[in-house]
C-alpha cells in the first residue's frame, strides 16, 4: 500500500510539510481518538506498516509481578507523593479506551481496546506542583522513558491493566503498563512501577540511546 507521502505526490516529505498537514488534521478533528472512523491510510503515520498481530519488544527481561506484590510509587514534584497497591489502583475509576499504537520500528496496530485508570485520574490524586514539567516512567525491568507532563496528562492516556478484555499479559507489561497512544510506543512503559515528576527533562533509556525526545509518529520524531 502506498504511504500517505507517496499518495500526496513526488515532493520529498519535509518536516515542515508534515507539521502543516498534521495541524490541518488537528483542525479537522481527525486526530481525535476513537470518535471518528477514518480511512485506513489516514490512520497510518508516515513510514509505518499495519500489523494484525501484537509484537513484543523488551530488553530481554519480562519481570514476573504477582498482583499482591505490585506497587506503583508516585514521587517527585507532587503535593501528595504516595504508593499505590493493586487494591488502591482498583479503587480508582476504571476507564476504557480504544486507540492505535505506533512503534518506532515501523509497525502500527489499530483498535487496541484498553481498560485501566486514566492518567488524568492519577494526576488529580497526586496533584503535580507548578514546577513539575516532566515525568519519568520506570518499568520493573529497569527501563525508563521520559515525557513532558503535558504529553503525559493527555485525556486519552491510561495506566492499562487490560487489553482486548483480558488482563494484560506479562510480555505486554502486565499487571500494569502506561499507554500513551499519541507518541511512539517506546513512551508506553511496561511493568510500570514508578512515576517520577521532575522540573527538568531526564532522558529515559531510548532518549539516552539517541531517540528523539518528543516521539511524535505523525512528525516522524524517531531519532534525535
Ligand atoms: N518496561 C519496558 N517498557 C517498554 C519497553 C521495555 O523494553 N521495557 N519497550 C518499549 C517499546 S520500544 C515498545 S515498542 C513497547 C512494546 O510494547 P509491546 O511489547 O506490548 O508491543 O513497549 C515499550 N515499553
Ligand atoms: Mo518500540
Amino acid at each position: 500500500m502506498p504511504s500517505d507521502e507517496e499518495a500526496a505526490g513526488p515532493v520529498a516529505p519535509g518536516r515542515a510539510k508534515l507539521v502543516e498537514r498534521k495541524q490541518q488534521w488537528a483542525r479537522e478533528g481527525r486526530l481525535l481518538t476513537g470518535t471518528t472512523t477514518r480511512p485506513e491510510a489516514d490512520r497510518l503515520p508516515p513510514g509505518q506498516r499495519l500489523v494484525r498481530d501484537f509484537p513484543v519488544l523488551d530488553l530481554g527481561v519480562q519481570p514476573a509481578i504477582p498482583l499482591e506484590r505490585w506497587r506503583l510509587r508516585l514521587d517527585g514534584l507532587i503535593a501528595r507523593p504516595c504508593e499505590l497497591d493493586w487494591a488502591g489502583l482498583q479503587a480508582l475509576p476504571q476507564e476504557e479506551r480504544v486507540n492505535d499504537i505506533h512503534c518506532v520500528t515501523a509497525w502500527s496496530r489499530f483498535d487496541n481496546a484498553w481498560r485501566g485508570v486514566g492518567v488524568a485520574t492519577l494526576l488529580d490524586l497526586v496533584r503535580p506542583l507548578p514546577e513539575a514539567r516532566h515525568v519519568l516512567l520506570h518499568g520493573a525491568d529497569g527501563y525508563t522513558t521520559n515525557l513532558t507532563l503535558a504529553a503525559f496528562a493527555r485525556a486519552e492516556n491510561l495506566l492499562a491493566t487490560h487489553w482486548a478484555g483480558e488482563p494484560l499479559t506479562r510480555p505486554h507489561g502486565g499487571p500494569v503498563r502506561a499507554v500513551i497512544p499519541h507518541l511512539y510506543f517506546w513512551k508506553s512503559a511496561k511493568w510500570l512501577c514508578r512515576i517520577e515528576f521532575l522540573a527538568e527533562d531526564r532522558p529515559g533509556f531510548w532518549a539516552v540511546g539517541g531517540y528523539h525526545p518528543g516521539g511524535d509518529p505523525w512528525a516522524e520524531e524517531r531519532d534525535g
